[in-house]
């Protein structure tokens, strides 16, 4: 893609992170035949500027691989971003609504992996042998797009929403843990709003690490040992107000939140 084009769409979707505005999506107006490669162009230079300036990459995030989510957002594919330093929550913390435009809560698997994870057709079971820990997982997405609506490059350029996240304590991850089978709830305060499986996730949501594997071997690079990586939400996302308490607990694995302030 064209250096001037592309520099144009990441000064554009960065103003609208920075700026907390929403704005038309990238496919209607500066360029209606991004293509995904070249989405991907855009959200890794807006990430390059970003760490020029300060911040840092945590991890890799998915996006778009439960049915809810994908029925949400009327998309088809998963896609995949980046979580930074400057959007970690922590557990139990206070977000406020003004550094959002329409933030959303979506309850998520996380996992860290032991060792790197390369190659374009891992199976379940070499992901699972290279897990090392799970945690409970809240991912707050705030697409910059109006309506909350966008094409699969348009939510790409966007680093897939991507906007804040909780990510709570971990425990070991032992071969008998299926997380195929761990029921997630999200709970504002203290009534049940969203509740899946972690099979709704890709049927495993191992499988939506084989997917990212996949997708970064695209471009040379492998996931990541050590970095807690979200496998993308399990239910349909919620919208957050002024006065939620929000918790997410996944069976088994345990329980995280976080409190909503103007
Ligand atoms: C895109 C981000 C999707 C997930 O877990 O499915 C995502 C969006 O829904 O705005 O993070
Ligand atoms: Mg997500």
């Amino acid at each position: 893609m064209e250096t001037t084009l592309r520099d144009q769409l990441v000064a554009t979707v960065r103003q609208a992170q920075d700026g907390h505005h929403a704005i038309l999506k990238l496919t209607e107006t500066l360029c209606p035949g991004l293509t995904v490669a070249e989405a991907y162009e855009v959200q890794r230079e807006l990430l390059r500027q970003k760490v020029a300036d300060g911040d840092s990459v945590v991890a890799p995030k998915m996006g778009l691989t439960s049915p809810a989510k994908l029925q949400q957002m009327g998309v088809e594919e998963p896609v995949y971003g980046f979580l930074t330093r400057s959007m970690l929550v922590a557990p139990g913390g206070v977000v406020h609504l003004a550094n959002y435009i329409h933030p959303k809560a979506e309850p998520e698997i996380g996992v860290v992996l032991r060792r790197d994870l390369a190659g374009e057709d891992l199976t379940p079971a070499e992901v699972a042998a290279a897990v090392e820990l799970v945690f409970p997982a809240i991912e707050i997405i705030d697409s910059r797009y109006e309506q909350f609506r966008f094409t699969v490059p348009d939510v790409i350029a966007d680093n897939t929403s991507a906007a804040g996240a909780v990510l709570g304590a971990s425990v070991a991850f032992t071969p008998g843990l299926d997380l195929r089978t761990m029921r997630a709830v999200l709970r504002i305060n203290g009534e049940e709003r969203a509740a899946g499986l972690g099979e709704a996730v890709l049927g495993d949501p191992l499988a939506s690490i084989v997917c990212l594997a996949r997708m970064l071997a695209q471009c040379g690079e492998v996931v990541r040992a050590g970095q807690p990586i979200i496998t993308g939400g399990i239910t349909a996302a919620v919208p957050l107000q002024a006065g939620d308490s929000v918790e997410v607990e996944i069976e088994c694995i345990g329980r995280t939140g976080f409190v909503v302030a103007r």
